[in-house]
């Protein structure tokens, strides 16, 4: 079996890649294939994820005052957040062995995810929601993909209890984050940063909700550094809502609440490798208020050009709240994980930024007076 064969590409269709020079759309599996549990009779599918912008900042790197802050704008992924990079691998795995479904829990984001590469494959997909907590762009995407919903009343921790139980009792494969497949596509965003600036950086910023982003991230530094790709580690700092902050608390949070639906979660599967990774990084996860989100929302689309969705929005928060706190970044490399696209949550979005529209004649004085030039 030649090394790029697919078992989803319709027989006899042959081997085209995409990508230019710069490798751009070869997606995460043939780019890190040899850093990646990829054997012969994995399949090797894209939809391009991987590849995203690292952009440096022109506005809140003086505030920060470090030598270079960086946005890698995960939200630029195929289905507009990180989760197809781990997607990616926990589909073609579960493609190799056969499976024929796909199940998980979700606030969203792995949804949409689980279900356009489920698409691609010819897989059926299956997600199960907290009822009422799903924005609506995430809630499109899963729909348009054709994924079978299941609206649980209850949180997403009841969700994801759910999802594990039923993936023992049928041969559905589980694609949540405690699929260790799952964690190995997402460390490829480290392997990224360090390949494009050259070494680690010195702080890394982001998001936590089932913590595992924050466990791949340290899993694909740590790779690097003992491949001596990299020179060294980031610290990684992690935020969390401060209404669903199990890992700032100690103690899982029964009725988490906050504006930033991605990341409300009060039982993070990957509590115990969240947690080594804070330490063996030299790193925290901290608390941001849900007005502290919104402020770096906003300042991140209208100071930075950078629209994502509020939980992306809690690293960047968690970055400014910590050099408030005097935190001295002078001569240090950050980045923050921008995590999901601000197209996944419009309504959020109309309530903080949309004026209230009336429509004026269509003549050229009153086009004038709306724009101020009289
Ligand atoms: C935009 O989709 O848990 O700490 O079910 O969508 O790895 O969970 C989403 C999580 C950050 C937190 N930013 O990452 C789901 C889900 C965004 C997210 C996180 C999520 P983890």
């Amino acid at each position: 079996m030649s090394p790029t064969s697919s078992t989803s590409r319709p027989a006899g269709r042959e081997e085209l890649s995409p990508a230019g020079p710069s490798g751009r759309g070869l997606g995460v599996l043939r780019r890190y294939r040899h850093l990646l549990p990829v054997t012969d009779a994995t399949p090797l599918i894209t939809l391009g994820e991987g590849d995203t912008p690292l952009v440096r900042s022109v506005k809140l790197e003086q505030e920060v005052g470090c030598r270079a802050l960086y946005f890698k704008l995960e939200s630029c992924n195929p289905s507009g957040s990180f989760k197809d990079r781990g997607m990616v691998v926990a589909v073609a795995k579960a493609v190799e062995r056969g499976d024929r479904a796909v199940l998980c829990a979700s606030t969203g984001n792995t949804s949409a995810s689980a279900a356009a590469y489920a698409a691609h494959c010819g897989l059926q997909a299956y997600v199960i929601v907290p009822y009422g907590r799903i924005a609506e762009g995430k809630l499109a995407q899963t729909c348009a993909h054709g994924a079978r919903i299941i609206a649980v009343d209850g949180s997403f921790d009841d969700a994801l209890r759910l999802a594990r139980e039923i993936t023992q009792r049928h041969p559905v494969a589980l694609v949540n984050s405690i699929n260790p497949h799952r964690i190995e596509g997402q460390k490829t965003a480290a392997f990224e940063i360090v390949d494009e600036l050259g070494d680690a950086p010195d702080a890394l910023c982001l998001p936590v909700g089932n913590a595992g982003n924050i466990t791949a991230y340290w899993r694909g530094f740590v790779e690097y550094y003992q491949r001596e790709v990299a020179t060294r580690k980031p610290r990684l700092w992690g935020f969390q809502s401060a209404g669903a902050a199990p890992l700032v608390l100690g103690h899982p949070v029964a009725e988490p609440q906050t504006v930033a639906s991605a990341i409300r979660i009060g039982n993070p599967a990957s509590w115990q490798a969240a947690i080594a990774a804070r330490d063996e990084s030299g790193g925290d996860i901290q608390a941001v208020t849900d007005e502290e989100i919104l402020a770096a929302y906003r300042r991140l689309a209208q100071e930075e050009g950078i629209f994502c969705e509020p939980a992306s929005a809690a690293g960047v928060a968690g970055l400014l709240k910590r050099v408030r706190e005097g935190a001295d970044l002078s001569e240090k490399t950050a980045v923050c994980i921008i995590t999901g696209s601000g197209l996944k949550d419009p309504e959020r979005a109309m309530a903080e930024f949309a004026p209230e529209l009336r429509p004026v004649p269509p003549d050229v004085p009153t086009i004038e007076r709306e724009m101020g030039l009289e």
